[in-house]
């Protein structure tokens, strides 16, 4: 029998779409609080999947439910992330379309797992031979390598992503999996030098001292003990976690194996962790304004690991040398930018040490033949962040946010108009929210923040943060999103203190505080320390740092214009591509099973848009089916149709529409499809329909017992 919207999972709605009132934000999330107390995670804004995060195994992502979903149509089977994932690997695969499957939502809400239930489905359904099989090995097993240098424990997520992803996988023309490619960006390295109490560095330092052998700590010149590394510990006792890092070391080993890293290239890798571990424990004392090293035997150590030079390391972690336009100056740095150095120098080593890493995995994942084939991305990326305190990070994160917003409303919009076209539905205006004003106002060249914050950096004198600030709201004020502490003292910016700047979002007002933009944005690293690392014989350390020098000999980029450019080259990537969407929800802050706080899933919806995204949906038809279907499960309504309808389906639906008295205005007759525009015609339908099959097994019944 065929399934139905309204067959399956009964439990609330479906589809958001047919809420009765779509702009009411309680409904919709009773909605979905109505759903996940009855273990239903998934629920449609039409084609967007909302998942609320269950905190628990649910016995839903088996082989039988991928052969449940496997070659369905989409509406016809309940929501699940399996169904998306199907729809657009038929649209690859049959129609040769490339794809995208856009994550997003914030930390904790299931955005990694959901990208790997995308992967683990699509291993499934292709071919399970030979080159393809290890391919497929390949792209799983990319995940333990990344997430064991990438991810952390933080206090919203034991496994939390601290880089954003887009995986490229790459079909060949019989739709098999042949081959991969990554885009990272922006990994959170100041977490290499510290991290907040209860937090922890990423997991490979952890999985390295407990489940590397003897020998191998022995070669590394490695302590078991965590509390040992002032990076791990901060001179404090660490807590034992519940997290099985020595097993996790086990797997990504065996993942490294798998893609092809050799045993010169291992030894490296966690050479330079080692290197990362001994070197925050460089302490520094001072004489005359003169940092002195406390233990010169851990420099020894760390040019050892790192095959530099120890003298040229000693020298780069107390000195300066500057290059004027006469000659070069070397001055003593003081403790205090010792310290500075020693940990830019930490965090530059690991941020490029990640990307090698991805470039390496990259590398292992090129298919042999790389024409005719077709991709379907996934992007894994933190969604809106709104914190106690924004910075520079957030702004990045927030500006991503809107970029993929504007994305969005391109998409959709042009995908109803090319629906509406197709179907030759008379073109219907959709008005919406176009948040282009903001990404001007953040990206906009010489007239946006992004320009005036590089303006800054660049600028001879003193700038400094509050310069800045002063530019910005000297520059901006004019702005309807941007608001200035000096601003007309409305509501806004009453609770706004004098190092801070707003922007309103389209997901809301986020206030950021400008301290330490300036030197996020410079990511300077002292050029003794970049000259001691460009000579490296570790050939990871050598590669890298080269890499670095040559391109910034070319133009210096400061660390928002990297992010921006990489962005942009995101969206270009996208823009060619069918997207699908899936939004993840976290139901409560404790990580608890069970447990739906309604105001935290009701901030979740407003960042993610998703009462826009509905509001964009519902601005057109709310519902639209083939004519087949429709005839199908409504043909008993009309006695010119039941039990059967002999001529073509669409005069069938015709006859329907009329008999039920459909008014002129609540539908059209596209070429394949009936569109109806509100949600309660349809429940009309539905509710004459269910009287209807109840009368007919009544009948039947009776009739059954006259025989
Ligand atoms: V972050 O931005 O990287 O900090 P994510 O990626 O959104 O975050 P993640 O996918 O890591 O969150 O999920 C967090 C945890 O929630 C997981 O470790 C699981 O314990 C749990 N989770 C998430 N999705 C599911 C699911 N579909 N079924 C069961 C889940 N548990
Ligand atoms: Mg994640």
């Amino acid at each position: 029998m065929e399934h139905h919207l309204f067959d399956r999972d009964r439990v609330g709605l479906q589809d958001a779409v047919l809420l009765e009132d779509y702009t009411n934000e309680n409904a919709f999330v009773d909605n979905l609080s109505k759903r996940f107390k009855e273990n239903v995670i998934y629920t449609y804004i039409g084609p967007v999947l909302v998942s609320v995060n269950p905190y628990k195994e649910l016995n839903i992502y088996g082989p039988k439910d991928v052969k449940e979903y496997n070659n369905k149509a989409f509406f016809e089977v309940p929501p699940h992330i399996f169904a998306i994932t199907d729809t657009s690997y038929r649209s690859l695969k049959e129609e040769n379309r490339e794809q995208c499957i856009l994550i997003s939502g914030e930390s904790g809400s299931g955005k990694t797992e959901a990208s790997k239930k995308v992967l683990q489905y699509i291993a499934e359904v292709t071919d399970h031979k030979g080159q393809v099989e290890r391919v497929k090995d390949k792209l799983l097993f990319s995940n333990p390598i990344l997430e064991a240098f990438g991810n952390a424990k933080t206090g919203k997520n034991d496994n939390s992503s601290r880089f954003g992803k887009y995986m490229d996988i790459q079909f060949n023309y019989q739709g098999n999996p042949v081959g991969g490619n990554i885009l990272n960006y922006l990994l959170e390295k100041s977490r290499v030098i510290t991290q907040m109490p209860g937090e922890r560095n990423f997991h490979i330092f952890y999985q390295l001292l407990s489940g590397a052998s003897h020998e191998e700590l022995e070669r590394l010149m490695l302590k078991r003990n965590i509390s040992t590394y002032y990076y791990l510990s901060h001179g404090e006792k660490v807590n034992i976690d519940k997290i099985n890092d020595s097993k996790n070391f086990c797997d990504m080993k065996k993942a490294l194996n798998t893609l092809e890293f050799s045993e010169d290239e291992q030894n490296e890798m966690f050479s330079i962790i080692s290197a990362i571990l001994h070197l925050g424990n460089i302490g520094f004392s001072e004489n005359e304004g003169m940092a002195q090293i406390l233990k010169p035997d851990l420099v020894e150590t760390v040019s050892k690991l790192l095959k530099c030079d120890v003298l040229q390391l000693k020298k780069a972690l107390t000195q300066k040398t500057i290059e004027t336009i006469r000659d070069v100056v070397t001055s003593p740095l003081n403790r205090e930018l010792s310290i500075y150095a020693r940990d830019a120098l930490a965090k530059a080593i690991y941020d490029r040490l990640f990307t090698w890493l991805v470039q390496r995995v990259n590398s292992s994942l090129q298919p042999t033949r790389s024409n005719n084939n077709v991709v379907m991305g996934i992007l894994d990326i933190y969604g809106f962040e709104i914190l106690d305190k924004n910075s520079f990070e957030q702004l990045c994160i927030n500006y991503c946010n809107e970029k993929l917003q504007q994305l969005f409303i391109d998409l959709t919009l042009k995908s109803e108009q090319e629906e509406y076209m197709k179907e030759g539905i008379h073109w219907q205006n959709i008005e919406y929210f176009d948040n282009k004003l903001i990404c001007d106002l953040i990206e906009e060249k010489h007239k946006g923040l992004i320009s005036f914050m590089d303006e800054e950096c660049l600028r001879p004198g003193d700038p400094n943060d509050m310069t800045l600030l002063e530019k910005l709201n000297e520059r901006l004020s004019y702005h309807p999103h941007f608001i200035s502490h000096q601003k007309a003292d409305t509501k806004l910016q009453k609770e706004m203190k004098r190092d801070e700047f707003k922007v309103i979002h389209y997901a809301g007002a986020v206030t950021y505080n400008i301290r330490g933009f300036m030197e996020k944005n410079n990511d300077l690293l002292f050029r003794d320390l970049r000259e001691a690392m460009t000579i490296s014989k570790n050939s990871i350390i050598h590669s890298v740092f080269l890499e670095a020098e040559q391109r910034s000999k070319k133009r210096p980029e400061t660390a928002i214009t990297q992010f921006k450019n990489s962005v942009n080259n995101l969206m270009s990537i996208l823009h060619t591509k069918e997207p699908a969407y899936i939004r993840c929800i976290k139901p409560n802050e404790d990580k608890r099973a069970g447990i739906f706080d309604n105001d935290l899933v009701k901030h979740q919806v407003r960042y993610l848009g998703l009462m826009e995204n509905l509001r964009v949906r519902r601005a057109g038809f709310a519902y639209r089916r083939t004519y087949e279907r429709f005839l199908q499960r409504y043909k008993c309504l009309s006695e010119q149709t039941w039990p059967n309808y002999p001529g073509n389906p669409k005069d069938g639906v015709q006859i329907l529409v009329r008999t039920l008295g459909y008014d002129s205005e609540e539908y059209q007759m596209g070429r394949t499809k009936i569109f109806i525009r509100h949600p309660k015609t349809l429940f009309r339908t539905e509710d004459v329909f269910q009287m209807k099959k109840h009368e007919i097994a009544a009948k039947i019944q009776s009739a059954w017992k006259g025989l």
